[in-house]
């Protein structure tokens, strides 16, 4: 029986991984390769600094700590710059609603995001007082596929593991669901997301009668 429901931010409640690749696209045409959006795959969910090793290893490239801090700093920079622009209408259709459902039908709702600059962002969308807790990058030692975020959440929130529905859009992030003891609604595709419970194209999709399903 679900009792509680855990969004990721990134992908699932709005486009801010679009953003994230358009900034660690700039920084790799720097370091003089393109990166594609199925490279990109890789980035989603995983840390700003794991997400840069993973950059760097595709480049070739080696770098000192200094080195690697600056460079994220610069794509944070960037990734700030397009972030402070967004407005409430950029959260994907449906999804308010459906936790404004959740959140009426007794169910708890969190926010688990690997990002440092969620709570920026849920400001900027209005949407801080929509949830009973949130977990941020700032929160954690070990970003996702490890499940401290999700385990954090369900501390968090009072509900145990086996009662949490998380809603993922990243592979990184379905395995921490998973590694959790959670069940987990993958936002995407199947081909990406095969390990979650059901995967579903976007995520107001989803309705509160299909929680009794799952
Ligand atoms: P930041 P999520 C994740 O957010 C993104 O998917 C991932 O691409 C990003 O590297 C990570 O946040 C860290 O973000 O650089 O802002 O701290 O999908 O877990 O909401
Ligand atoms: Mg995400």
């Amino acid at each position: 029986m679900v009792k509680a429901c855990i969004f990721d931010l990134d992908g699932v409640i709005v486009d801010t991984a679009h953003y994230h690749f358009l900034a660690w696209k700039r920084l790799a045409n720097e370091l003089g390769f393109n990166l594609t959006e199925t490279d990109n795959e890789r980035l989603k969910g995983v840390s700003r600094l794991q997400s840069l090793e993973i950059i760097l290893e595709l480049a070739g490239i080696t770098l000192s700590d200094h080195e690697k801090e600056l460079l994220a700093n610069k794509k944070n920079t960037w990734f700030v710059d397009y972030v402070e622009r967004m407005v409430p209408e950029e959260i994907f259709p449906g999804v308010r609603k459906l936790i404004q459902d959740l959140r009426s039908a007794g169910i708890k709702v969190a926010l688990a995001s690997s990002s440092k600059n969620a709570k920026t962002v849920i400001q900027l969308l209005h949407i801080q007082n929509d949830f009973d807790a949130v977990v941020d990058g700032t929160m954690i030692a070990h970003s996702k596929p490890d499940p401290e975020i999700f385990l954090l959440a369900s501390t968090k929130l009072g509900i145990p593991p086996s009662e949490c529905l998380v809603f993922e859009d990243a592979e990184a992030g379905v395995e921490a669901a998973r590694a959790a003891g959670m069940k987990c609604v993958g936002i995407g595709s199947h081909d990406q997301l095969g390990k979650a419970t059901k995967v579903i194209a976007k995520t107001g999709e989803f309705t509160v009668a299909e929680l009794s399903r799952i």
